[in-house]
């Protein structure tokens, strides 16, 4: 399709947002989109300019049984990612299972086909029927057509609507997460074999050299204590988290020197306290040490995740929202931390069904994140899967999307709180743009230098109790 620019995506977005103001400066095309590729600057992400860069997107899971990216008997994927465009997003969270990986190797380097691949997770009437659809919207796809070439296609579509990729490794055996008896839970877990957790990850680092905008990748998804295993159990420590942290991080940058590396934390990614406060990676004594990442020191970044139905209720307003947050590492974000990292909320989200919308915990984070200049990535922008948990054509309650991807599950939502925090994230960073003509968005230097002062100056330094790990891992409720 031609270029999905600017003119074409404006009007539906003012639409949604119902304004005619201000909006987000950095979405303007320019000719060096996306002026990679990207390090890190203390607390910012920046372009190959020195601009700045706030993620802000929507997960697109890929790692369930199909191993191909959800949504695509229902959808093109042009259609999909002008959905994204369309909320004014600039980022998405595409998800992969390390099983794809380890399938290629098995099968003499070559990739399974989609065909093949639905078969196998959907049975030959399901698997078949699905297939049909998936190319009768997306016609390029035929019967020779392999699960990594639709992520390349997706990749594709992405940089012609300017929409940044980061690949997430979400699971080892591809499949629903993440529960602490999954068995992808931690290294040395059941299916997380570390051997091929570091190829799979350089594999997916040098495939997305093919991809203009692969702009980062994440190590793991939500590392959990396994409870398949105790002597698995036993290793479960920062420590360790360390050791394979730096393991993950050579064999991504070694594969592609270029893109972002985020870190993730322990206790279903909820907590990076250590590495930000610079304390001790127990129960060893060394501390993170950017020395330890050579030469590529200013490629990393820290990703959290925030539900509020781990440790039963979330807390119940807004100041104690963000009193966990900060604590369990948007700290990295001010002066205050002995290591500043650029944060991205990589996930949260809610029941897209009306009421739940006005949950209280979203909308403190939906208020709280851009208000630091954080990245945020909703879980998750489809409305079903090929297949979850057995059961096929699995509805989506959380999606973004109703169950066929044709409309917003609750369009409230949408215009009530998503897309008002994707125009605020924006407008908070003030990012500088020089083909920005929109009047809200003033490039006022002396303002977002203010602002950005303000919220690096320790204003908002509160104290919280800290939760353990192992006890929030223990009570974590699967939605
Ligand atoms: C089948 O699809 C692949 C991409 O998925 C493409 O490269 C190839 O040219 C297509 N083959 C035919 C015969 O259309
Ligand atoms: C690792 O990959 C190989 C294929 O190279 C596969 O046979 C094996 O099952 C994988 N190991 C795990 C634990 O998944
Ligand atoms: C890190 O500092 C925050 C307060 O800024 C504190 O709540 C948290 O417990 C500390 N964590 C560690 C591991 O030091
Ligand atoms: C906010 O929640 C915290 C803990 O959940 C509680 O201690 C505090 O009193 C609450 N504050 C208000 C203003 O309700
Ligand atoms: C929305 O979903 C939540 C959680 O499943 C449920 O408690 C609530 O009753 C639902 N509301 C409506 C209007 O269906
Ligand atoms: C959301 O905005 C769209 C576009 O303006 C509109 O068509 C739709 O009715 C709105 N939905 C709600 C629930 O307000
Ligand atoms: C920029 O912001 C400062 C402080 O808010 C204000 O005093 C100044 O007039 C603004 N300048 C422009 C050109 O908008
Ligand atoms: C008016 C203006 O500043 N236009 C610029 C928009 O961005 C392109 C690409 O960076 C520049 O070439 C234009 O000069």
């Amino acid at each position: 399709m031609a270029r999905f620019g600017f003119r074409h995506w404006l009007p539906a977005f003012l639409a949604i947002t119902g304004t005619s103001g201000t909006f987000a400066s950095s979405h303007v095309p320019r000719a060096t989109w996306p002026n990679g590729p990207f390090v890190t600057s203390g607390r910012w992400i920046q372009d190959a300019a020195g601009s700045t860069v706030t993620y802000v997107g929507v997960n697109w899971p890929g790692s369930l049984d199909a191993m191909i990216p959800e949504g695509l008997q229902y959808q093109s994927i042009e259609s999909i990612v002008s959905r994204i465009k369309g909320l004014g997003m600039n980022a998405v969270r595409l998800t992969y299972a390390i099983e794809m990986i380890d399938q290629y190797y098995d099968n003499e380097q070559t990739d399974v086909t989609i065909q093949k691949a639905l078969t196998d997770a959907l049975g030959q009437d399901g698997g078949g029927s699905v297939y049909d659809k998936i190319i009768s919207n997306n016609p390029s796809f035929n019967t020779s057509t392999t699960r990594l070439e639709v992520y390349d296609a997706i990749a594709a579509e992405c940089a012609k609507q300017e929409i940044y990729v980061h690949l997430d490794n979400h699971v080892s055996k591809a499949g629903w997460c993440c529960s602490p008896l999954d068995g992808n839970s931690w290294w040395g877990d059941e299916y997380f074999n570390v051997d091929n957790w570091t190829r799979g990850l350089s594999f997916m680092a040098s495939r997305g050299k093919t991809w203009t905008n692969l702009m980062s990748m994440s190590l793991r998804n939500e590392l959990r204590i396994p409870l398949t295993s105790a002597s698995v159990a036993n290793t479960y420590s920062w420590e360790q988290w360390y050791s394979y942290v730096k393991q993950g991080a050579v064999a991504i940058n070694k594969a592609n020197a270029d893109v972002l590396i985020f870190l993730s934390g322990l206790n279903s990614d909820q907590d990076l306290s250590p590495v930000v406060n610079g304390t001790a990676l127990t129960p060893g004594t060394a501390t993170f040490n950017r020395d330890d990442f050579s030469g590529y020191g200013d490629k990393l970044v820290l990703e959290l995740h925030a539900y509020d139905n781990i440790i039963g209720p979330g807390p119940s307003n807004c100041t104690a929202v963000e009193e966990k947050l900060f604590n369990t590492g948007f700290k990295a974000l001010t002066d205050d931390a002995a290591n500043q990292f650029p944060m991205v909320l990589t996930e949260f989200g809610l029941v897209q069904n009306g009421t739940a919308a006005q949950d209280p915990y979203v909308s403190c984070l939906l208020d709280y994140v851009p208000s630091r200049n954080a990245g945020w990535m909703i879980w998750q922008l489809g409305g079903s899967y090929y297949i979850r948990e057995g059961t096929q054509d699995f509805d989506e309650t959380w999606g973004l999307l109703n169950h066929d991807w044709t409309d917003w599950r609750s369009s409230d939502f949408i215009n009530s709180s998503l897309a008002p925090a994707v125009k605020k994230t924006f407008t908070i960073n003030n990012d500088p743009d020089p083909n920005s003509s929109s009047p809200g968005t003033s490039d006022n230097e002396s303002k977002g230098a203010n602002l950005r002062s303000m919220l690096t100056s320790g204003l908002f330094d509160l104290p919280l109790p800290f939760h353990t790990a192992i006890l929030a891992t223990l009570v974590v409720v699967f939605y």
